[in-house]
């Protein structure tokens, strides 16, 4: 039995070796990536059981992040390998400033054939009894038709088990358009207790032009979930709670960002770990806030995604100036 579960697709991720525009990047480095596996694996460090749901096709890929996420801890039992399709692959630049550009190469991937059934297996399998926690994002469900079955029934097994249900907002502009997304994940975040995303995100979801984070997060509150959080990258987190005020936690300040990509992603396994500890608002924000901030100093989505010593010695210091 795991506290957490996710869904969605993890794939091979090249990144490139040294900083500057995909048409220079010669030499990458193979990582393992996918929003919700950078979930699985920070929550996983920080001490929580994190089932993995999905697909990987039956090559040297797919055994790559069942043995990464397996060595992690994630339980992977209902992550299948598709004989039939294979590993989703990326392909991405590094840069420490501005939009990161992405190739994908998962247009009819295994991860892409994650289905509806899929979910009931493993929810009759027993995946989401004694669970506390479901997350998901707005990824999976741009990746084809049932997939996006698949994230509506995990949000339904989920619910009828009284699980707390996260989603992360995490508009891919190389998959869909924002008009294509939104219906979508308006309909998926009905029943969501939490919803997390940058401002632009929030914006589409609101269907609004202001940039203003209050009133962004409000407006997505408006909408139905009881927490919203906005992600301000290195300005930190505006968390909002239903009947409460909103509460804005600055971020920690990092002198040089080696790789930013997966830092919303450690945001979430630092907020959804401290919720699940039962901590205040703040307070988890502040966990996330520290999550991302040690993340975006690692090259890959995981590298950098701490454990437990590592994040109480950084929320401790405030900062990492100080020699131990
Ligand atoms: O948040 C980081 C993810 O975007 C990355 O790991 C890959 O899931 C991914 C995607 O679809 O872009």
């Amino acid at each position: 039995m795991s506290e957490v579960v996710t869904v969605g697709e993890c794939l091979a991720s090249f990144v490139a070796a040294t900083p500057g525009p995909l048409a220079d990047a010669i030499d990458f480095e193979r990582h393992v990536a996918g929003a919700e596996a950078n979930v699985a694996v920070g929550l996983a460090r920080l001490g929580h059981s994190v089932a993995y749901l999905g697909r990987v096709g039956a090559d040297g890929f797919g055994t790559a992040i069942v043995r990464r996420l397996r060595g992690e801890g994630v339980d992977v039992r209902h992550l299948t390998v598709d004989a039939d399709a294979p590993t989703g692959v990326m392909f991405r630049e590094r840069r420490g400033l501005g939009p990161i550009d992405v190739v994908y190469h998962r247009a009819g991937s295994a991860g892409s054939r994650l289905s509806a059934a899929d979910v009931d297996r493993a929810a009759d399998d027993g995946v989401f009894d004694g669970a506390r926690w479901l997350h998901l994002t707005g990824i999976t469900p741009a990746l084809s038709a049932s997939a996006r079955a698949a994230m509506t029934t995990a949000r339904e097994r989920a619910r009828a088990s009284g699980l707390s249900i996260s989603l992360d907002v995490n508009l891919r502009r190389r998959l869909w358009t924002d008009e294509a997304a939104a219906p979508v994940l308006r309909d998926l975040m009905q029943g969501v207790d939490i919803v997390l995303g940058s401002l632009d995100e929030l914006a589409v979801l609101a269907g609004a032009s202001t940039t203003d984070p209050a009133e962004l997060v409000s407006l997505v509150g408006g909408l139905g979930p009881t927490v919203v959080v906005a992600k301000l990258g290195a300005d930190g987190a505006l968390g909002w709670e239903s009947g409460g005020s909103s509460v804005r936690v600055p971020g920690i300040p990092v002198a040089t960002v080696v790789d930013p990509v997966g830092a919303g992603d450690a945001f979430c396994a630092g907020f959804i770990a401290g919720r699940l500890d039962g901590v205040d608002l703040e307070t988890a924000l502040g966990m996330g806030n520290a999550c991302g901030a040690m993340a975006v100093v690692a090259a890959g989505d995981q590298a950098g995604l701490p454990d437990r010593a590592e994040l109480g010695r950084l929320l401790a210091s405030g900062g990492p100036d100080t020699l131990r």
